[in-house]
């Protein structure tokens, strides 16, 4: 579909691959039937040095193929053995993707030894100027059963990756600073978006309040009363991925309910709190 576009990056370091995928598309939509007519994400990949002729079948052992899902809220693998990968926002795994909205974000990191344990293949180690056999497809639909097609990244690709791995593109592992993969990129992966419960809860008159940020970027932290009238903004700017804590101090309150919320581009939650005085 011409609405739609995405970025994927891949780091490695010894024993984890990481992946995050920045899409672009007009809507975000998942829901029944074939996940391959969904908005899905799919990442053919071979973790061995392949070089030499192109080939046909798929092998286990010490040059196993992957084929990885990513769909909605959960994540799977399939050749070999089929088995799930997480759920998102276990930490493993992340899709922010939301029916009836706009682009999603979508993030993985699996530990090379995990996923060679599913079929027994031997555990991958990354070897700088190895060749890696490499094929995302990202499947689109937009919503009302509209399976609109798939952006590959092959030529050769023909809808047929899932039976050929000839048909699949391929990268090289090189350094970690390198155009394309940068240590930056490492800490994209796997980061989710929380607003926990604000302690101690009631306060009188300071109480803390813990988020973290799942992508960098602008990043809104109100105080609201009962009536819906802010109070205050904690937090109102570009804030890095991580953790974050900021102290609200309501000495000049009344006490009562007040509401916070964090409104991020991809994430908004509202949690309850109580002054007492
Ligand atoms: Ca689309
Ligand atoms: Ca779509």
């Amino acid at each position: 579909d011409a609405d739609a576009s995405v970025k994927l990056y891949l780091a490695a370091d010894d024993t984890v691959l990481y992946m995050a995928a920045d899409i672009t598309d007009n809507y975000f939509h998942v829901g029944d039937g074939n996940w391959w007519e969904q908005d899905a994400l799919e990442l053919f990949i071979g973790l061995f040095n392949k070089r030499g002729a192109r080939q046909g079948g798929f092998t286990r052992g010490a040059s196993p193929y992957y084929k990885l899902v990513f769909k909605g809220d959960t994540t799977w693998k399939e050749m070999g053995a089929s088995a799930g990968l997480g759920k998102s926002g276990d930490g493993n795994y992340f899709n922010s993707g939301e029916v009836g909205s706009p682009d999603a974000i979508i993030e993985f990191k699996i530990r090379f030894d995990a996923l060679a344990a599913i079929d027994g293949d031997s555990v991958f180690k990354p070897v700088k100027g190895m060749r890696i056999p490499i094929e995302p497809v990202w499947h689109d639909n937009d919503g009302a059963g509209a399976w609109e097609g798939n952006i590959v990244m092959s030529k050769n690709n023909n809808d047929n990756a899932w039976q050929t791995p000839a048909t699949w593109s391929h990268t090289f592992i090189g350094n970690q600073d390198g155009d394309v993969l940068s240590t930056e990129d490492k800490n994209l992966i796997a980061s989710t978006f929380s607003l926990k419960e604000n302690y101690p809860n009631p306060f009188n008159p300071t109480t803390t309040i813990e988020y973290s940020i799942g992508i960098a970027g602008p990043t809104r932290l109100m105080v609201y009363d009962v009536l819906g009238r802010e109070v205050v903004k904690l937090v109102d700017e570009y804030r890095p991925i991580g953790s974050h804590k900021v102290v609200w101090n309501a000495n000049n309150m009344p006490s009562g309910i007040y509401f916070y919320r964090l409104e991020t581009s991809s994430f908004i939650r509202t949690q309850k709190m109580i002054l007492m005085k």
